[in-house]
């Protein structure tokens, strides 16, 4: 871990230096025309931030410091062999962009889990809520509660391998968006405050007040809430209709769901145009895993029936599925039932890459965002005198 400290710390002044080269060489150079659109659309296309750890490709999916999922899956160190990557390999390659050895990922563990003690107040802070609270809301409220210590988590790395692909999925959505505005660093350990100090931003709120923002986002049924939203779902068409569904109750079903003024849980994206490749992959290991499970047979025949129905109502922009209409499966199969822990989960998986991000913007000083906003007649008179 030394030797990675050091790297970054070299890693750091070299970046710095070319953020500073293409802010004076190209700080002048337009990326494109906003359209009022993209005001009235939530900012959709509008390239607005740096975030180095991903790129999301609207038709390739997600890139991990350069790498697809299968490139991920090939060559970070797994727990057996041919498993699936650790989740602290994907945390080190997020951090320092090289893929790390398997000793490199033991060390890490090893050092995250010296630091995982969880204070007892945390736990009364928890235990005092109803125990109706849904998971998100006692997650969020551990985290606050943790604000008060300086605890550095292993939360992160208890994420299951199947999805450490929710990670990071680039800097514009919604939770790390909201994370990345309240700057957060999650992964606030004595290791990363090195790093800070090279450069201290301005009004910064902390790691922990920060990522519980960030959770709050991702509580979401339109984001990561959909995963629950998606085992409910599919639980109450096998309740109505019976687990031996033909294509046309289920076409029938679907249907219904949109006709109610609901949206298909796991189906469409903000930025995505194809299938989510974290699906893609998903649906690998399932096939390789539990081909005969009834749900991920129903899954199956989802993705036949969705994505036609959705295209036919014609304002869909992404018709096929996103990661949340297939990880639920996965976790029920594997025993974890209880739908509703299950944004929990993404919201661990999703510390990895919020918090290597941030530690980023630390490193390189990112300014606070602030984007402008107008109001409906301010756009009506501009666009008016065009
Ligand atoms: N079912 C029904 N209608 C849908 C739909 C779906 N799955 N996806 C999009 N639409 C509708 C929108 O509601 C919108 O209708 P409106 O014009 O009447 O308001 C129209 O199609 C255009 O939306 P579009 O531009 O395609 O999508 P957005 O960028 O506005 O929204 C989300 C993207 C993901 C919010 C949307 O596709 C959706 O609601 N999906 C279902 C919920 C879901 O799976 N969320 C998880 C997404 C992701 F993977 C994650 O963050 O975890």
């Amino acid at each position: 871990l030394v030797i990675q400290l050091v790297f970054m710390t070299y890693s750091n002044i070299f970046l710095q230096d070319r953020l500073k080269k293409l802010k004076s060489e190209h700080g002048k150079v337009q990326l494109g025309n906003i359209s009022v659109d993209m005001v009235l659309g939530g900012m959709r296309g509008m390239t607005g931030m740096l975030w180095e750890t991903s790129l999301l490709d609207p038709e390739e999916g997600i890139r991990f410091r350069g790498l697809s999922i299968p490139e991920c899956q090939k060559v970070l160190p797994a727990a057996i062999k041919d498993g699936e990557p650790l989740p602290e390999g994907l945390l080190w390659l997020l951090l320092t962009g090289k893929v790390p050895t398997k000793e490199q990922v033991d060390a890490l563990s090893k050092e995250l889990l010296s630091r995982s003690k969880v204070p007892d107040h945390v736990y009364a802070a928890i235990d005092a809520l109803p125990s109706s609270a849904h998971p998100m809301t006692q997650f969020t409220t551990g985290v606050m509660a943790l604000q008060v210590s300086h605890f550095s988590s292993r939360l992160v790395l208890i994420a299951p391998l199947i999805l450490a692909s929710c990670s990071d999925h680039e800097g514009g959505n919604v939770s790390a968006h909201t994370g990345h505005l309240v700057i957060f660093i999650f992964l606030s350990c004595h290791l990363s405050l090195m790093i800070i100090q090279l450069q201290v931003g301005s009004a910064l709120s902390d790691p922990y007040l920060s990522f519980a923002a960030a959770l709050n986002g991702l509580a979401g049924p339109l984001h990561g809430l959909a995963n629950q939203e998606v085992l409910l779902w599919i639980k109450s068409v096998i309740e109505e209709t019976g687990s031996d569904i033909s294509t046309d109750q289920l076409k029938e079903y679907v249907w219904k769901t949109l006709k109610s003024g609901k949206v298909v849980p796991g189906y469409g994206h903000g930025v995505l145009r194809q299938t989510d490749p974290r699906y893609t992959c998903q649906r690998e290991f399932a096939l390789k895993h539990l081909p005969e499970d009834p749900l991920f047979k129903l899954v199956s025949k989802l993705y036949e029936v969705v994505p036609p129905i959705l295209t036919e109502l014609g304002k869909v922009k992404n018709p096929w599925p996103n990661v949340d209409a297939h990880s639920g499966v996965l976790l029920n199969h594997f025993g974890l039932s209880e739908a509703r822990y299950y944004t929990v989960l993404f919201g661990v998986s999703r510390g990895i890459g919020i918090g290597s991000q941030l530690i980023w913007d630390r490193a390189l000083g990112l300014p606070l965002e602030r984007p402008k906003s107008v109001t409906m007649e301010w756009l009506e008179n501009y666009c008016k005198n065009k």
